[in-house]
């Protein structure tokens, strides 16, 4: 195969869609424990079922994949293309990047561009889709590169969470800042730092009011009615009613909505939110 977009399950998309002939879309899972279990964050997860166990569960964690994961899929194609979750909460970078050294030592005219998301579900959505459209413009592998560099500068991921609970115990965010989002009724606006970590940007009272502040938070961002990718943790109602409110406010845009991975739905926990979306103009 020519080319591989490799990500891993920080990134929600479970298969893309398309028929191109000459790309693969490979996704490293992480995995998730809930007391002694095991439940790798692939394809054949019940998101679910494991939203019901880990209800019940009294420990928990989440582990990144290994190098291992990642070289086994840098090897499916000539080209490689990579996107990790933030490197600044998880070691998946770390084994993405040990992973392509191991590989570039072995071969040393592969190709492998491994890019660091800081930031995580819908927004390396974004990137994928932009890597897959310049394929299709037949751009060649520097090309590519420059522009997903570029592009990522101006990708950004929002957030509306009901409970931090699961980043809390998990040392993702600390637990001053995440001291009110246990409250009944308040919701935690957030997005993905420049330094790929969790900032908090308010916190809202009533049924919708965080969404209504997550898009002027997008316009104020820059946002311009482009593509907007959502995903969500059981909270189709509300994701619907956020498209729309972009649509009536970005006509133009164009929205995307899909359940969050098993990872994000750990972290987002039930009723969470995650929205991808871009601040380039005219395109
Ligand atoms: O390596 C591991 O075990 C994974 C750790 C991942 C920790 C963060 C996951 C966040 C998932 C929650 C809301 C968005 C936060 C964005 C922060 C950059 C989704």
């Amino acid at each position: 195969m020519k080319y591989g977009i490799v990500v891993d399950s920080g990134c929600d998309l479970r298969l893309l869609e398309g028929d191109d002939e000459n790309l693969i879309y490979r996704q490293a899972p992480l995995s998730l424990r809930l007391d002694e279990s095991e439940w790798v964050d692939d394809n054949g997860l019940d998101t679910k079922i494991f939203m019901r166990e880990m209800a019940k569960c009294t420990r928990s964690g989440s582990a990144a994949p290994g190098p291992e994961d990642w070289c086994r899929f840098y090897m499916e194609a000539e080209e490689i293309f990579a996107i990790t979750i933030t490197g600044t909460l998880s070691g998946s970078y770390n084994s993405a990047a040990a992973a392509r050294q191991m590989v570039m030592d072995k071969y040393p005219n592969k190709k492998i561009f491994l890019l660091d998301s800081k930031s995580t579900g819908p927004e390396m959505t974004l990137l994928v889709y932009k890597i897959r459209e310049c394929v299709r413009k037949g751009m060649t592998f520097e090309e590519i590169t420059e522009e997903i560099t570029m592009y990522h500068r101006k990708t950004r991921l929002l957030f509306v969470l009901e409970s931090l609970d699961n980043l809390v115990k998990n040392g993702r965010v600390s637990k001053i800042r995440g001291i009110m989002a246990g409250v009944l009724g308040i919701r935690i606006l957030g997005r993905a730092s420049e330094e790929g970590t969790l900032e908090i940007l308010k916190k809202c009272r009533g049924k919708q009011g965080a969404y209504d502040k997550l898009v002027q938070q997008m316009a104020e961002d820059g946002y311009q009615g482009t593509k907007v990718v959502i995903s969500h943790c059981f909270q189709e109602e509300m994701a619907q009613y956020l498209c729309d409110l972009l649509r009536k406010r970005f006509p133009a845009c164009q929205t995307e909505i899909m359940p969050t991975s098993g990872l994000c739905s750990y972290y987002a926990e039930q009723g969470g939110i995650l929205v991808g979306y871009d601040i380039c103009s005219g395109e």
